[in-house]
């Protein structure tokens, strides 16, 4: 009896060992709260990896950029010293430059639109463009569409922006397209933008409802204009080294897993864009919802130009006219 239960404590003590030595543990960050659209996104990720492997490769998720911002976190996967990340295209172009084409404003008819382009050949060979850099790109996810909030007044017009001092991502197509609205505009990190706009560093911001509920940016936010300015996408990276050490089984995997985090993300953001008005006027938040988006888009005429210059129109009309 005695050496019976000394043995099954052995067997099983060896029997943890070589799971815990087997197990692969990676690491994915995201820089909003769990409780949000890109939660979905990772902790479905994290949860179909896990039980595809049977528990032979966990991940551990971070949120609310505990791991730093999202241009730190795409470093640090290309480094390989994180194996996995997930973030909007913000700081993306700065990385893998075609990309910079999906942040161009008024692109997108709907989030319709933009995931048919995302999901068709357009959106994969863009995601093939991460590889040479180093990274192996999953999935397109997504933000949503992007609105404008600020301290100063609500906006009804482009004449509205003029002079507000607004936090951009660290995107050159963002800056340049606000530029051409009058915005004087202030790259920054996400992690840094709830303590600016508390402390009055900023005036104002631009993000999705999602983002905004799971931010708390009514908190220190008094107005917003349901602007839909621009689709925001995001998208998983992985560190390719890392990837392409799986075997092909694990490899499918980890694409299979990512369009269910995708499937689950957008469900919340169309979930999130279901209630967000009435939920930020709840908070508090004075809600613009009607705005003749036909003004932003002819103050932004030169900016426009500039960008059939950059990305060619046929790119853009590819995009555009994709049915
Ligand atoms: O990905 O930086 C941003 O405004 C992003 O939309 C946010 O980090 C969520």
């Amino acid at each position: 009896m005695k050496l019976s239960k000394l043995m099954l404590g052995l067997s099983l003590a060896v029997g943890l060992m070589t799971t815990a030595s087997a197990q692969i543990v990676m690491r994915n960050a995201i820089s909003v709260a769990e409780n949000s659209h890109a939660g979905e996104a990772v902790v479905t990720l994290a949860r179909e990896v896990e039980k595809r492997t049977n528990g032979r490769i966990v991940i551990k998720n971070f949120f609310s950029g505990s791991l730093g911002g999202e241009r730190e976190v795409m470093e640090a996967v290309q480094l390989g010293t994180q194996e996995l990340g997930h973030g909007s295209t913000g700081p993306v172009p700065n990385f893998v430059p075609e990309m910079a084409i999906l942040d161009v404003p008024f692109l997108f008819r709907d989030k319709a639109h933009a995931r048919a382009v995302l999901d068709g050949p357009i959106g994969q060979e863009l995601l093939a463009k991460f590889e040479p850099k180093g990274f192996k790109a999953l999935a397109w996810t997504e933000n949503g569409v992007r609105h404008m909030t600020n301290n100063k007044r609500p906006v009804n017009s482009p004449d509205d922006l003029k002079g507000l001092k607004m936090r951009t991502m660290e995107n050159p197509v963002h800056v340049a397209a606000y530029k051409g609205l009058g915005i004087v505009t202030t790259p920054m990190a996400f992690p840094e933008v709830f303590t600016a706009l508390q402390t009055g560093t900023i005036d104002g911001q631009e993000n999705p409802l999602s983002v905004i509920m799971a931010a708390k940016f009514d908190q220190v936010q008094k107005h917003i204009t349901l602007t839909g300015h621009v689709y925001s996408p995001s998208v998983f990276i992985m560190n390719k080294a890392v990837f392409d050490k799986l075997s092909k089984a694990d490899q499918q995997i980890f694409l299979d897993a990512a369009k269910e985090g995708a499937k689950a993300n957008r469900a919340r953001v169309d979930k999130d864009d279901a209630m967000g008005v009435n939920e930020l006027r709840k908070r508090g938040m004075t809600v613009v919802e009607n705005v003749d988006k036909s003004k932003f888009i002819s103050v932004m005429a030169p900016v426009f130009k500039e960008f059939e210059k950059k990305f060619g129109k046929e790119n853009l009309d590819r995009i555009r006219n994709y049915k």
